[in-house]
């Protein structure tokens, strides 16, 4: 395996995961799903989006891949990181500020996400974090480096996968989903949280 990538399998209780799921359909009352474009191509992604926190990752044709403070299509700020992510944040990730932008991914039963790196962060000495919810997801890793094998793994709800050193740069996605294997969710489907630091955090004194 990266060095660097390391999974909690079944992290999350039900309890919590339960709880999760509710913070998470508050936000996205304030901060619909919207739907992301490539840039170049304006290709949409299979995947619909929001976010909660100070910045949001967003992408469209004209303005390729940023993290904003407003909502693409109705211009408001995200609402706040619910205080269980945060959480979840301080005890795993070994960072010492918080992060800023939790993306929210929804993935229907057929939506996929394409190997990429993560790299729109100033702040990559920062891990990322990344909760699954619901279905089970087919997740494939592979070094920074392209050509360089993959490997294939299950993301289950409740898992929480972080990638820090090298798998930092790892290139990553998912496959597909496997539907109907979590009743977690009212629908078909999963829900992705991740987790980041953008920003460098201001250098303490002395
Ligand atoms: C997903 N995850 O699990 C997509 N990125 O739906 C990611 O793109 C990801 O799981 C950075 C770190 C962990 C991840
Ligand atoms: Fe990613």
């Amino acid at each position: 395996m990266i060095d660097g990538f390391k999974l909690h399998p079944a992290y999350l209780d039900r309890q919590t995961q339960h709880s999760l799921v509710m913070e998470i359909r508050a936000c996205l009352i304030a901060a619909p799903l919207f739907t992301p474009a490539l840039p170049r191509s304006g290709k949409p992604f299979s995947v619909r989006m929001s976010n909660a926190g100070p910045l949001g990752w967003v992408s469209d044709q004209q303005g390729g891949y940023r993290y904003q403070a407003h909502h693409p299509v109705t211009g408001s700020p995200w609402p706040a990181i619910p205080d269980l992510v945060l959480k979840i944040w301080d005890d795993l990730s070994g960072y010492p500020a918080p992060p800023e932008a939790c993306l929210i991914n929804w993935y229907g039963p057929d939506a996929r996400m394409g190997l990429h790196q993560d790299k729109d962060e100033a702040a990559r000495d920062a891990p990322v974090l990344s909760i699954s919810l619901g279905d089970t997801a087919l997740f494939r890793i592979g070094a920074a480096v392209k050509g360089t094998p993959t490997r294939s793994l299950r993301l289950s709800s409740g898992d929480v996968a972080l990638l820090s050193g090298d798998a930092r740069e790892s290139r990553h996605g998912i496959d597909r989903l496997m539907p109907g294997t979590s009743t977690l969710l009212d629908a078909p489907g999963r829900i992705n949280l991740t987790l980041r630091r953008v920003t460098l955090p201001a250098t303490p004194p002395g």
